[in-house]
């Protein structure tokens, strides 16, 4: 407690189990707050967001054996969005390993997968640099989650001098030849159409200022990349198109990975050059981009048409969405719901989407200034606990979150963690009784007369919310829509509006990349 408290962490996401509890004891009288959580991985998402809004290591504590396997399908999200995450779990006794003991598992070998580094604690005295280390290493160079699993014996053993802390090194610059430096810019320069593409940590907190810095310096366009659909993110709208026409693109911590098809046609040109600058465990991704940014300013960049045409291809609404935005149907299209929240990020809401059909018209339709989705994990069922950390870390500002009926089963009872705590989220559920992104999968590849299992309810889940103590809200009708979400935020409590949508498939765009 004495090095976590050490190290400015605030919060432990956590779900209780007996191998833990001498750690909740540690709390009592400590600055840290728990923040129990109603399964492992919800504590995970939470201590995700934490890590993607803060840029600090969010940090999550769970028990052993069920506790850390629960805990680790949501370090997958973490992992993928280069998220700094600690994860701690409690672990059987030492002296009982390979006997049966109660719990017992390869928790570090189940974590490491998904993790940058996971290790079993050793000695009660190095347990101050475990945590030292575990969080250095969670925000260091490319960020990611780092598991330490604690046996239970070491948790009740006395410490002989107190943790010691040990002071981290900084992250060593990253070792950039000058002459691979001043080539990039030499082929940034000489290019018609270059264009920078991020990975999801390049895309955020001080990464991102240096990127912008030579972005702006440049006149060079930049994607941030952190959609699981890749070149399909509904968020660049037609400017995925705008992929094919560039003829030199540098990656900046981002991989040549599905979610840019790999680099081939017909997301790009075959004739396009890539310039691919990333990041390891050890070195700092913005000292990396700095380096580039130094040369670059030898240099005088101009304004081009290039740029304003992949800006403006982006910020466009499709035509005929300003019809769907007005429109009195329903069951209701998401573009029309989206237009009532719209009103809301403008003054300042955090948007919190997960995935699914609906998800993607949501990241298609809503600007935010604040926003936090799924990620690359292509995970769903994260938004309700990323929310909820979103409401802790900016306690003055409205959080919404979009998502699927589907995904809401996932982590619903977070509702009771939110109210527990106090933090008022306002959840809107796009609801069309089905699983639709699978089902618009099996029309698209099986033909709609074999569209089979991804069918639900047409649930109340506001009643879910409302039984919990929260707010809920049944919208079927368009106009009901913008007064259910006034009073929504209104009441102050933690709020469901489940609303009445028609089922479409994710929306294309001009230029959009098939699939396959
Ligand atoms: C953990 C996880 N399980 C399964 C999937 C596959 N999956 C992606 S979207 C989706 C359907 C989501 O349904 P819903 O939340 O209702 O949103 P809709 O697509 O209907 O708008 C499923 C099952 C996934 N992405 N992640
Ligand atoms: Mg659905």
């Amino acid at each position: 407690m004495d090095a976590l408290a050490a190290h400015g962490v605030k919060h432990l996401f956590t779900l209780s189990g007996n191998q833990i509890l001498s750690i909740y004891d540690a709390t009592v009288g400590s600055n840290i707050a728990l923040v129990h959580t109603r399964h492992e991985a919800a504590a995970v998402h939470m201590a995700d967001a934490w890590g993607r809004l803060t840029d600090q290591p969010g940090v999550a504590l769970v028990t052993a054996g069920p506790g850390h396997c629960n805990a680790i399908s949501a370090l997958y999200g973490a992992l993928m969005s280069e998220s700094p995450v600690v994860l701690l779990s409690g672990h059987a006794p030492r002296g009982q390993l390979g006997t049966g003991a109660f719990q017992e598992m390869d928790q570090v070998g189940a974590a490491r997968p998904v993790t940058k580094a996971a290790w079993l604690a050793e000695s009660v005295d190095a347990l101050g640099d475990d945590i030292a280390r575990a969080l250095a290493l969670a925000t260091s160079g490319r960020p990611g989650p780092v598991h330490v699993s604690l046996p239970g014996d070491l948790l009740e053993a006395m410490a002989g001098n107190g943790p010691r802390l040990v002071a981290q090194a900084p992250p060593a610059a990253m070792d950039l030849s000058v002459a691979a430096v001043r080539e990039t810019i030499g082929l940034l320069a000489g290019a018609r159409r270059p264009l920078i593409i991020t990975g999801p940590a390049m895309g955020r907190g001080k990464r991102w200022r240096v990127v912008a810095a030579l972005a702006e310096l440049t006149q060079i366009p930049v994607l941030v990349m952190e959609s699981p659909r890749g070149v399909n993110d509904p968020s660049l709208r037609a400017a995925a198109a705008c992929l094919t026409e560039a003829d030199v693109v540098l990656l900046l911590g981002k991989k040549l990975d599905y979610t840019l098809r790999f680099g081939r046609p017909p997301a790009f040109a075959a004739d396009v050059r890539f310039v691919h600058v990333d990041f390891d465990a050890g070195t700092d991704p913005a000292a990396g981009v700095n380096a580039l940014l130094r040369v670059a300013r030898e240099r005088t960049w101009r304004r081009t048409e290039w740029r304003d045409e992949v800006e403006t291809a982006q910020r466009a609404l499709p035509p005929g969405w300003d019809r769907l935005q007005a429109s009195p149907r329903s069951p209701m299209h998401p573009v029309r719901l989206c237009a009532a929240l719209q009103p809301h990020l403008d003054r300042g809401a955090v948007l919190v989407s997960d995935g699914g059909e609906f998800g993607q018209w949501a990241q298609a339709a809503l600007v935010a200034q604040t926003r936090l989705i799924n990620g690359p994990s292509g995970s769903i069922g994260s938004a309700v606990p990323m929310a909820l950390t979103a409401k802790i870390v900016h306690p003055d500002r409205t959080v919404i979150t979009t998502l699927g009926d589907g995904t809401f089963g996932y982590h619903a009872l977070e509702f009771d963690t939110a109210l527990r705590y106090g933090l008022p989220i306002v959840a809107i559920i796009g609801n069309d009784a089905r699983w639709n992104a699978e089902y618009q999968l099996q029309i698209q590849h099986y033909g709609a007369e074999r569209t089979v299992g991804c069918e639900l309810l047409p649930s109340r889940y506001d009643r879910i919310v409302e039984a919990l103590g929260g707010h809920g809200e049944c919208v079927e009708q368009p106009e009901e829509l913008a007064p259910a979400v006034e009073r929504a935020i209104a009441s102050g409590r933690p709020a469901c509006v489940n609303v009445a949508i028609d089922g479409t498939a994710a929306p294309t765009f001009k230029g959009r990349v098939p699939a396959h």
